[in-house]
């Protein structure tokens, strides 16, 4: 049976976001149902799952332990609010991220979105400076092709120009690292890249330009995910940190593809050796199976804030969802699938295999680049002459065709599986992109 024939409802009411709304309701890719490494199509098809959905269904689909979590606590408490009130699940799941959050950082702050952990952090930052009399610190940098979500918060540090530029002015005072992106020097490279480094100096000079003494906060995603996954140059995170502390900026890391496990330890911080100030976090952090995302903050960050009269309100600042019992619920049994099944060091047995099937696209059509880190891989192909974005959009359509969901940005394929991912379904990926890619002019 033909999709059209199948579609349950009139597709004109929901405005699709990140999607071109037109095109899609011509020929819409319609996901009904998915267990494991599988999504199932509306017409029957069983789609392999290349992107663990958007990076963020790190353990597979449909997991039975997080079903049930989500089952018995539909039934048990449907919501409870955060302000004034709380659910104790909260602590529990709160305490649980703490263990995998490198120390210092053991404060968590609950959110619904990493757009909102985004908004979060950068507020904490603000206020923090503000606690410790320094509100003179009111600047935020961030980096060319940064996603820092789509709030205003993220979109003004974000640099990913068509997610700014019909907004209108944004946050005032803010100001952009340059991106890390060299094909000339860095092209093919298997995990992190030779050059680079001294693009981090690029903050010394932005700092002085500004006066070290007005800069709150600088954020950056350690592996840029949306972009195009931009892995950091060997040695560039360790100089932002040396930078930030010398001037007193605090530094945010966006792991909100990069948690929970995607470059085979808890988050990237620890994989590349930098602790920063304050971290946020979402997708798998519930396996996305509920929305949620949070903050984590240095304990003295926190404990900055707790001072004042007793029961006065120390920070300003939730959702009428944070914390929600059911995303709690759901966060819980995930962190407890991720240790029981050990899923991270699985991405560590996994990576080299990996690493070798994705760069393995090196030859085929118009491939112009292949980069990886973890359970992260990204083909690059050359923009069609006059059409940018259209061979990168005609190998999603056709993937999606021949049975496989591959992310792609712009011109670029971002492939990051669930961690249960089969050395045999790595295969299938690749021999899939490589069939589409064969295919496209
Ligand atoms: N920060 C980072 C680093 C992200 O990757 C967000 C913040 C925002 O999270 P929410 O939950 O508000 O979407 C993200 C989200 C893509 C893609 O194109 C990436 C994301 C979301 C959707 C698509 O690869 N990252
Ligand atoms: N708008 C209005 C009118 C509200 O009352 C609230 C919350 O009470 C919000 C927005 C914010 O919603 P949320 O807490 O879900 O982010």
């Amino acid at each position: 049976m033909s999709i059209q024939q199948n579609i349950p409802n009139d597709l004109e009411s929901f405005w699709i976001p990140f999607t071109p709304n037109r095109q899609f309701k011509r020929e819409p890719r319609l996901l009904v149902s998915a267990k494991d490494m599988h999504y199932t199509s509306l017409d029957g098809r069983q789609i392999l799952d290349g992107s663990a959905g958007l990076w963020c269904v790190n353990a597979g689909h449909a997991r039975e332990k997080i079903v049930k979590a989500i089952q018995a606590n539909a039934e048990t408490l449907d919501f409870a609010p955060s302000f004034q009130y709380a659910n104790p699940m909260a602590f529990e799941l709160a305490t649980k991220v703490a263990e995998l959050t490198p120390d210092p950082l053991n404060r968590i702050f609950f959110t619904n979105s990493g757009s909102e952990a985004v908004d979060t952090a950068l507020k904490i930052a603000l206020a923090y400076h503000r606690a410790r009399g320094e509100g003179h610190r009111t600047r935020l940098i961030g980096r060319e092709r940064g996603y820092h979500g789509v709030g205003f918060g993220g979109i003004s540090v974000g640099g990913i120009v068509k997610n700014r530029n019909v907004f209108g002015s944004l946050l005032a005072g803010v100001d952009h690292l340059p991106h890390t992106h060299d094909l000339k020097r860095n092209a093919f490279t298997k995990g992190e890249p030779q050059h680079g480094a001294e693009l981090a100096d690029r903050l010394e000079e932005i700092v002085q330009l500004h006066d070290p003494a007005t800069v709150a906060a600088v954020i950056v995603e350690p592996m840029a995910g949306s972009t195009g996954v931009l892995v950091p140059p060997k040695g560039y995170l360790q100089r932002l940190r040396e930078i930030c502390d010398k001037y007193g900026i605090l530094l945010i890391f966006d792991e909100v593809i990069t948690g929970f496990g995607r470059l085979g330890t808890n988050f990237a911080a620890q994989r590349f050796g930098v602790t920063p100030d304050l971290m946020t976090m979402a997708k798998g952090l519930t396996n996305a199976a509920v929305p949620m995302g949070a903050v984590a903050a240095r304990d003295d960050i926190y404990e900055t804030f707790m001072t004042g009269p007793d029961h006065m309100i120390e920070l300003f600042h939730g959702y009428t969802y944070s914390a929600h019992p059911m995303a709690c619920a759901a966060g819980i049994a995930t962190l407890d699938l991720y240790k029981e099944e050990k899923l991270f060091d699985r991405v560590v047995e996994l990576e080299d295999y990996w690493q070798e099937a994705v760069h393995g696209l090196a030859d085929a059509k118009n491939v112009i680049d292949i980069r990886n880190i973890g359970l992260v891989g990204a083909i690059e192909v050359a923009p069609r002459p006059g059409e940018p974005t259209k061979r990168g959009f005609e190998a999603m359509i056709k993937a999606f065709e021949k049975g496989a969901m591959v992310r792609v940005t712009g011109d670029i394929i971002a492939l990051s599986p669930p961690f249960i991912i089969s050395k045999d379904q790595i295969d299938e990926l690749m021999g899939l992109v490589r069939e589409v890619l064969s295919e496209i002019d």
